[in-house]
């Protein structure tokens, strides 16, 4: 970050302030170093050492401008999450520090690189200026934690960039690069070449200027800007499908309406009430619980540290259907070449007209730029010779959910593949080891479970077969990163984790309906919980008869059946569980209805009515189950693992936290009772946690 001279002028003034805080000057500019890794996230010592640096500077009267600069990968990245449940009682609060800094009557400048991200961005809120390097990014990503910028930004920010801007950047919550945050004038300076001395010639620039430095909450150019009234409720208006089920977007929105109505002080009492509100939240708990879970997956405690990792510098992709052109995508955007390999011309060609038609599709969004296209396209080498394999790291089967074909093909594989290669399949439930078992070398096969589309979902199931060697496992879980994968690593069994979890929740709600709801209804009440779809509508979208419906063994036993049996499988046949008009558009079918009463009638139940509520718990309580079960039979690491997996894989709510984080809010005690009351066995590890007082989403503790 900072050339040679300039770093060790400041290493030789530099004084410690604490262990996190050095205190320098390089002639008549104080710089000030945060030096806290991994992310000099705004912990209690690094509040501290702000509080005393900012205090120092003030009163060194040498000292006649101030720089704020961090050492390591980025800059603030924002309050610490982890003290959000545990703050350290003896640091200064965030806000007195950040008004000490907003008090400083000398010129402040905030040095930026890497990313300057919540109470990070809002810290360079408080300095007078901002610089920062080209690849610098900055934003306000708390709607991600169900939060909003606590710490001034929905005060500070509108004043700079306008209430318009500042609303989108807060609630899509997605940082903005260093360019366009210098044209909207929240960057006053991109610094090309060392940050660290650009930081301070524009400190110097500032003092020799002679004007007064502003402090942006007495900034008013973003308020200036021409919006109309109406801006506040367009805005709630255009994004009313997005915020559904989300509580902080609007206190965001009430938060930047403040702004432009109040006074700087009442802005941010307001600002601090609505931050409260959502700080309480479960909806927030939720999210910053993922928000570490998802960082803990990688994390596998029987495996030995230090664990190598074999390189992955070739991968080869066998089947171009659907999931293989897919996962090919993943690693030729992650730089890595392709050998993609068909058995018939025409399914390759398939393959890869669909994975440039995916590339073009990311080029029009904007989400790639055409050198990129052309680079990944250019690492797809497409074949019909497995032989090509032969100088493959890494090579995954991702052909039609056969046993035997599988296995065939992983024995000629064995034939083929270099030694070290790795071999995966991605095979969605078929057992691992017994695919493992058609090869010489059991210990380099493993499972990579990739999620439909490969390309987008972000969830790899890692499945590790009982002869899969340690650094194979070590290998897939490092590579996860490399392709943006979140990776959970899984025994085997059927359905390894996210499909085992689902299923209970689909035979639960095919039994609900014999009970009194519609399919409508069921699916009426998952939406309003925050799936996207309901299980029935998500029947119909996939397909009735490719749901283990046979047409030879069929007999008119359930619902589905039935309805299989009379050539309604769903939207391609614009029937299923609904009815279907020419668009898809769903409608409840007076056919379905007839069907569910007579099972009802068969099933000599008493219909009845169910709230929306009994309907969630009735398919959630077997999820819950059956995830403590994965969690006793050693499948899956952790309970946290199991609730990743269902919002990367199955767009379970993330506002819920996943089912085992459900059960705890609901608390175990009542989950078994419940459990008990609708005929189903507690898994024993339930009771257990539940006689001990312990919770269910962060078992086990020592993971
Ligand atoms: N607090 C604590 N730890 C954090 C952290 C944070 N804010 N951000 C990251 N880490 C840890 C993370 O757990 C991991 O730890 C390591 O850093 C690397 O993270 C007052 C209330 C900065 C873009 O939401 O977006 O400020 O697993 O694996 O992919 O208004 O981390 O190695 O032990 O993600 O390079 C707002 C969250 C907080 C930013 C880097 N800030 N962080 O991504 O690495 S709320 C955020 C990120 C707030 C104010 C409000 C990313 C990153 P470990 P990583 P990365």
């Amino acid at each position: 970050m900072a050339s040679g001279q300039t770093l060790d002028a400041v290493r030789e003034s530099a004084q410690s302030i604490n262990d996190v805080t050095t205190y320098a000057r390089v002639g008549t500019v104080a710089v000030i170093t945060i030096d806290s890794p991994p992310v000099n996230a705004l912990g209690g010592a690094v509040r501290r050492g702000l509080m005393d640096a900012f205090a120092r500077a003030a009163d060194d009267s040498e000292a006649h401008a101030v720089v704020l600069a961090c050492a390591g990968r980025t800059f603030i990245a924002g309050a610490d999450i982890r003290e959000f449940d545990a703050p350290d009682p003896d640091a200064p609060d965030l806000l007195d520090v950040l008004a000490r800094i907003d008090a400083c009557p000398k010129p402040t400048v905030a040095a930026i690189h890497g990313t300057a991200l919540g109470g990070g961005l809002e810290t360079a809120l408080c300095c007078h200026y901002r610089v920062a390097t080209p690849s610098a990014k900055v934003g306000l990503p708390e709607v991600a934690l169900g939060l909003l910028p606590g710490a001034g930004g929905t005060q500070r920010l509108p004043r700079i960039v306008g209430a318009q801007t500042a609303l989108e950047m807060m609630v899509l919550g997605k940082p903005v690069a260093a360019a366009p945050a210098h044209e909207i004038g929240l960057i006053d300076t991109i610094v090309e070449g060392d940050l660290l001395e650009g930081a301070i010639a524009f400190a110097r620039n500032a003092v020799l200027s002679g004007a007064p430095p502003v402090p942006v909450r007495e900034r008013s150019e973003g308020l200036s800007l021409p919006h109309d009234a109406e801006l506040f409720a367009r805005f709630r208006a255009d994004n009313a499908r997005a915020f559904k089920g989300y509580q902080a977007p609007e206190n965001i929105v009430r938060a930047v309406e403040a702004a432009v109505t109040l006074p700087f002080e009442a802005g941010m009492r307001r600002e601090a009430e609505l931050f409260q509100e959502l700080f309480a939240s479960r909806q927030s708990a939720a999210l910053r619980y993922l928000f570490f879970a998802e960082r803990q997956t990688a994390r596998v405690p029987d495996l030995p540290t230090g664990t190598p990792k074999r390189p992955i510098a070739k991968v080869g992709v066998i089947g171009a259907g659907t999931m293989g052109s897919g996962i090919a995508m993943n690693f030729l955007s992650a730089g890595i070449p392709v050998t993609l390999v068909e058995q018939e011309d025409a399914a390759l060609e398939r393959g890869v007209a669909a994975i440039r038609r995916n590339y073009e599709i990311s080029l029009k969004k904007g989400k790639l730029t055409p050198a990129t296209l052309d680079a990944c396209t250019e690492r797809l080498h497409p074949s019909l010779d497995m032989a090509d394999l032969c100088e493959a790291d890494l090579i995954i089967e991702a052909v039609f959910e056969k046993m035997t074909l599988k296995q065939e093909i992983f024995a000629r594989l064995d034939g083929i593949a270099r030694p070290g290669a790795i071999l995966a399949t991605n095979t969605s439930f078929l057992d691992i080891n017994a695919i493992a078992a058609a090869t010489s070398r059991p210990g380099d096969v493993i499972g990579l479970h990739f999620f439909s589309p490969a390309n987008v979902m972000r969830l790899l199931e890692v499945v590790r077969g009982s002869a899969t060697r340690p650094d194979v496992v070590a290998t897939a879980m490092g590579l996860a990163r490399t392709i943006a994968k979140i990776p959970v690593l899984s025994g085997v069994c059927d359905g390894f984790i996210a499909n085992r979890m689902m299923t209970p929740r689909m035979d639960a709600a095919q039994a609900l309906i014999l009970e009194g709801p519609l399919p409508w209804e069921v699916d009426k009440a998952m939406v309003a919980y925050g799936f996207a779809m309901g299980p029935f509508a998500m029947l119909d979208l996939v397909g009735l008869d490719v749901i283990g419906w046979d047409p030879a063994t069929s007999t008119s036993s359930t619902v589905t059946q039935v309805l299989c049996e009379t050539g309604r499988w769903g939207q391609k046949r614009q029937a299923g569980f609904y009815d279907y008009d020419a668009t898809r558009r769903p409608s409840p079918s007076p056919v379905t209805e007839a069907l569910v009463r007579e099972f009802q009638f068969r099933a000599e139940t008493q219909p009845r009515l169910f709230s929306g509520e009994e309907i969630v718990e009735r398919l959630l309580l077997p999820v819950v189950n059956e995830g403590a079960r994965i969690l006793e039979e050693g499948i899956a690491l952790r309970a946290s693992d199991i609730d990743v997996a269902l919002v990367m894989g199955y767009g379970w709510p993330p506002v819920t936290g996943g089912p085992m984080f459900w059960a705890d809010t609901v608390g175990l005690e009542k989950i078994i009772a419940r459990l008990e009351a609708i005929g189903e066995t507690p898994a024993p590890l339930l009771r257990r946690l539940a006689d001990d007082g312990a919770a269910l989403h962060t078992w086990p503790a020592t993971a």
